[in-house]
């Protein structure tokens, strides 16, 4: 279903008019207000005056992690904080967390992107929607909760953890939409099965799963062992939360940008320069309706591409494509890029393993290594020692042909790597500790 007809199938001129007008107005607003953006563009040579069309939006300069490090907490605010009336942040592993800011129109503006969000994934009135993510700081719990209001949905603000009682509540209560990380999404798959409980009898019909990255592989798993369709949805706190982008549930290939509150480019991460279309690099997003938060070309580290084909859904906004990982994520071994997400892909290719698994990067004799551990499946586990063995370098195999890197690959125990309620931990970097 499309929520809002009007703005999510307008037609290209439309909406670039809209988006220069708003654009306009947003960089005056910030010019005004936010004295760190007033001295970038000083120092850019810019006024708000000079903003005549889309393009000029690359004469912008960009935001970072690190400026609003800088200006922790409040200093990007560009509302006076009488008319904030909610704050978030995200955590990050490192340092002071990011705070973000929302105006009662902000909040308005998330609510009616989440209800697009989840009307797209298959959600409307008369759905029950069991609603794992997060409650807190993190923008997933309340940022689905509001939309689910919005769309007229009932909502069960069950939030992470627990996931026994989380069980019984999705037997009990039969929702019929789940939205978690998707690493969450297996573990409670893996919980009701310990309970005897089989996805199969409940009543889900679609999974609105985001918050990390996914490979099409763990999809098929997730679809596999949930019985749901799951969709992806992205989005991040500095830009307003989940809602910035979401898979049509008739396409499932690639996230649509809702264009009309935010402007997306790809660049060249190491000269910032604007990559054409269809091409991979990382993904810069433009607020261009917010108000307490306003953000100008914000760098999200996350890469990607944008697909600009007509979709069989009849959205006419741009789609990005899934994203494949962060640039700070990306792993280089011994000179080779690799994204966790590869080598996700490789692993749920084979029939053996079960999709948890961990990778541990460190250096040896200034040499780096990489070792996967993958759990094992039930039904393998019990197979003899050489058995095992040859599913290790058959992995091992697969990663070094399709990858280019070599891993140690081990087999683990089922159950024996950590779970986790929100987003995974699927790294462990021990070269830079
Ligand atoms: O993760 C917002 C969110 C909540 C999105 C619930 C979807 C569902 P942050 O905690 O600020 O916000 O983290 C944002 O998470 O820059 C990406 O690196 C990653 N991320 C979010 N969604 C996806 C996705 C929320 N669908 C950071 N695929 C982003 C890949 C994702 N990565």
């Amino acid at each position: 279903m499309i929520y809002n007809i009007e703005y999510e199938t307008m037609p290209r001129e439309a909406i670039e008019a809209i988006q220069l007008r708003r654009l306009r107005e947003t960089v005056e607003r910030v010019y005004a207000t936010v004295p760190f953006y007033r001295k970038k563009f000083d120092e850019a040579g810019l006024k708000p005056g000079d903003i005549n069309s889309l393009k000029d939006l690359h004469r912008l300069p960009f935001t970072t992690k690190q400026d609003l490090r800088d200006n922790y907490p409040y200093g990007m605010f560009a509302v006076p904080m009488d008319n904030v009336v909610r704050i978030h942040a995200s955590s990050g592993t490192t340092g002071k967390p990011t705070v973000v800011g929302y105006t009662a129109r902000d909040i308005a503006t998330w609510s009616e992107l989440m209800a697009r969000a989840l009307a797209a994934g298959g959600a409307g009135r008369g759905d029950i929607i069991h609603n794992a993510y997060g409650y807190g700081l993190f923008t997933g719990g309340l940022g689905v909760h509001y939309g689910a209001e919005r769309l007229g949905a009932s909502v069960i603000p069950i939030s992470g953890g627990n996931t026994k009682r989380q069980v019984m509540i999705m037997k009990d209560f039969g929702p019929t939409i789940l939205t978690c990380t998707p690493s969450y999404a297996l573990h409670l798959a893996e919980v009701a099965g310990d309970s005897g409980v089989d996805f199969k009898d409940l009543r889900f019909k679609s999974g609105i799963f985001g918050a990390e990255p996914w490979s099409e592989e763990m999809r098929t798993e997730i679809e596999r062992k949930l019985h749901l369709n799951a969709i992806d949805i992205y989005g991040l706190s500095e830009v307003i939360g989940p809602g910035v982008s979401i898979e049509c549930l008739e396409a499932k290939k690639g996230l649509h940008i809702f264009e009309d509150h935010f402007i997306p480019e790809i660049i060249n991460p190491e000269t910032g320069e604007v990559l054409p279309n269809g091409q991979m690099g990382e993904l810069v997003f433009t607020s261009i309706t917010k108000e307490a938060f306003p953000i100008i070309r914000y760098r999200t580290r996350d890469v990607t591409s944008l697909d600009r084909e007509a979709c069989v859904c009849g959205r006419t906004l741009v789609r990005m494509n899934k994203v494949s990982g962060r640039t700070d994520d990306m792993l280089i071994i011994r000179g080779v890029n690799v994204f966790p997400s590869q080598i996700e892909s490789v692993l749920m290719e084979t029939d053996e393993v079960e999709p948890h698994y961990q990778l541990i990067v460190d250096r040896k004799d200034n040499l780096d290594t990489l070792s996967v551990l993958v759990e094992v499946g039930e039904s393998a586990f019990s197979d003899e020692v050489r058995v095992l063995q040859n599913i290790e370098k058959k992995i091992a195999k697969n990663i070094k042909e399709f990858l280019g890197v070599s891993a140690t690959v081990k087999l683990v125990e089922p159950k024996t790597i950590a779970r986790s309620e929100g987003k995974a931990q699927r790294v462990i970097d021990k070269r830079k500790i």
